[in-house]
C-alpha cells in the first residue's frame, strides 16, 4: 500500500532533509505534495528523480492526504495542523505548537512507541536536543530508574534554520577578513538584539522564560519527562550555541536510582536501539558532530562513573539534530504507523 505525504515546510532545513530521508528509506510513499508558506510557494524541490513545485499550504491543500508532515514553525502548525486532520490525515508535527497538550503523544519511536496509537490526529515530534538524551537514556532508565539529570548542550546552527547556517558562513568569513560580524539571526532572530556566533558560544536559545531558563532548557525538562511518562526526574539543562553546522553534542550527567555496573552500563548501551557506543580513549575515540552529522543514530561516549556521587554517570552525547533531532523521527514514526496498519 502507498500513502500520500504532505511535508509542509518543504523549502526549509528540517523539510529538506524530510525530503531525502522518505527517499533513502524508501518510504511507501503515492503522491507527495510539498508544500509550504506564500513566500515559499514556487520554489523547485526534489523527489526521486522528480522535481516538484512547491504549493502554498491552505487547509485544501490536505484533501486526500494521509501523512503530513510539519515543520513550518509554530503558529503555521496551529493554524493548519486541525485542517489536516479534520481531512483524514494524521499529522507529524515538529513544532513545539502541540507537545504538552495531554492528548498529544510526544514520540520518540525508540523510548515511547507505544504512545502513538492513543493521538487522536496529531502526533508531536519533540525537540531535537530532548529526542538525542532520550534515546541514549532510555536504557539506562529501565535498568536502573533516573532521579536527576544535569545537561549541558553545545547546540549546532542548523537547529535555528537555513537562515542561521547562512550566517555562520558568512559571519566566519567575515570576521576572518576583518570585516564587522554583524550579526542578525542568532541568539533569537525575532528580538532587537543579537550576538556574534563565529568563534563564540552563547548561553541562549529561544527566549528566556521568567524562571531564569531559556524556552530550549524548558523544552528539555518538560518533554523529557513527558517522554518517559516520569514527573519525578529532576533536569538541569543550559543549553548554548555553538559555531557548528550539523549535530548537537550534549555532557550529561545522570544520577540513577538504582546502583549501576559501569560494564553493564556500557553493554546495554550497545544493545540499545538507535545507540552506538564511540568510547575507547586509548584511540581517543568519542562522539564528534563532523561524524555524527548525515548519520541516523544517537552516538554515545566518555562513559565513566562520577568520581564522588555512588549513583552519578557522565555521558557525552551527539547526534545530529536535522536528522535523528527533526526530519529522520518524523519519519520514524509515520513508519511504525505503516507498519502496524
Ligand atoms: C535549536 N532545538 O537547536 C532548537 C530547534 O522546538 O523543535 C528546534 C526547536 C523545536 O535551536
Amino acid at each position: 500500500k502507498l500513502y500520500n505525504v504532505a511535508v509542509v515546510g518543504v523549502t526549509g532545513a528540517v523539510g529538506q532533509k524530510m525530503l531525502e530521508t522518505l527517499e533513502k528509506r524508501n518510504f511507501p510513499v503515492g503522491e507527495l505534495r510539498p508544500l509550504a508558506s506564500a513566500r515559499s510557494a514556487g520554489q523547485r524541490v526534489n523527489f526521486k528523480g522528480n522535481t516538484y513545485t512547491v504549493q502554498e499550504a491552505t487547509p485544501e491543500s490536505f484533501e486526500g492526504i494521509d501523512f503530513a508532515l510539519f515543520s513550518a514553525g509554530g503558529s503555521i502548525s496551529e493554524k493548519l495542523a486541525p485542517a489536516a486532520v479534520e481531512r483524514g490525515a494524521v499529522v507529524i508535527d515538529n513544532t513545539s505548537a502541540f507537545r504538552m497538550l495531554p492528548e498529544v503523544p510526544l514520540v520518540v519511536p525508540e523510548v515511547n512507541a507505544h504512545t502513538i496509537s492513543q493521538h487522536s490526529g496529531i502526533i508531536a515530534n519533540p525537540n531535537c536536543s530532548t529526542i538525542q538524551m532520550v534515546v541514549a537514556l532510555k536504557p539506562i532508565y529501565d535498568a536502573y530508574g533516573i532521579d536527576r539529570i544535569v545537561v549541558s548542550t553545545y547546540q549546532a546552527v542548523s537547529g535555528s534554520g537555513q537562515a542561521a547556517i547562512d550566517e555562520l558562513r558568512e559571519q566566519t568569513r567575515a570576521v576572518l577578513n576583518g570585516e564587522p560580524a554583524n550579526p542578525q539571526i542568532l541568539p533569537v532572530k525575532s528580538l532587537p538584539k543579537h550576538h556574534q556566533i563565529a568563534f563564540n558560544a552563547i548561553p541562549q536559545i529561544d527566549v528566556f522564560e521568567e524562571n531564569g531558563f531559556s524556552r530550549e532548557e524548558m523544552k528539555m525538562v518538560n518533554e523529557t519527562r513527558k517522554i518517559f511518562a516520569d514527573d519525578s526526574i529532576q533536569i538541569t539543562p543550559t543549553c548554548v550555541r555553538i559555531p557548528v553546522f550539523f549535530g548537537h553534542s550534549e555532557a550529561v550527567y545522570v544520577e540513577t536510582r538504582k546502583p549501576f555496573d559501569l560494564a553493564e552500563v556500557r553493554s546495554l548501551l550497545e544493545s540499545a536501539p538507535g545507540v552506538k557506543v564511540v568510547d575507547d580513549l586509548e584511540e581517543q575515540a568519542y562522539p564528534l558532530a563532523t561524524e555524527a552529522a548525515g548519520q541516523y543514530d544517537t552516538f554515545v561516549g566518555r562513559i565513566r562513573r562520577d568520581l564522588f556521587h555512588p549513583r552519578g554517570l557522565n555521558l557525552w552525547i551527539v547526534s545530529d539534530n536535522v536528522l535523528k533531532g527533526a526530519a529522520l523521527n518524523a519519519v520514524q514514526i509515520a513508519e511504525h504507523m505503516v507498519k502496524s496498519k
